[in-house]
């Protein structure tokens, strides 16, 4: 079952995950660093899990504690799960970070930060 080609079939392919999203299966670093399934993980880092802030603040509600998630090192974990990862926050960063990313046969993950508004 997992002697399929992944490079061909999965070539190309980017994943773009917030950064309270992906630590619920972070895991799957590891697997796609196993399989050398060479998917592009791009984490937008905006501290928060923006989305419940969002429904919070639409329901009035004030103070809700847990939302934040500040200063995860994503490239660490990445790197632990064995997958190669660079930082890139500007438009130059990102681009040449992509660029690279898409000529390997490997899992790469692109943390960028952004900014979190409502
Ligand atoms: C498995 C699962 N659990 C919980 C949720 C509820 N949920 C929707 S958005 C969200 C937080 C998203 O935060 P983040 O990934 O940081 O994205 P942001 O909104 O900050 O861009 C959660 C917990 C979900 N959609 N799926
Ligand atoms: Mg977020």
């Amino acid at each position: 079952m997992f002697k399929r080609n992944w490079e061909k079939i999965l070539f190309g392919v980017i994943a773009f995950i917030g950064d309270g999203s992906a630590n619920y299966a972070i895991t799957g670093l590891w697997t796609a660093a196993q399989l050398r399934i060479p998917v592009i993980f791009i984490i937008l880092k905006n501290g928060v899990y923006g989305a419940l802030e969002w429904f919070a603040k639409v329901l009035y509600a004030e103070n809700v504690p847990g939302l934040r998630v500040p200063a995860i090192d994503f490239c660490s974990l990445a790197k632990a799960y064995g997958v190669d990862a660079h930082r890139a926050n500007t438009i130059e960063e990102i681009r040449s970070a992509l660029q690279n990313a898409l000529t390997q046969t490997r899992p790469v993950l692109i943390e960028v930060e952004t900014l979190f508004r409502i």
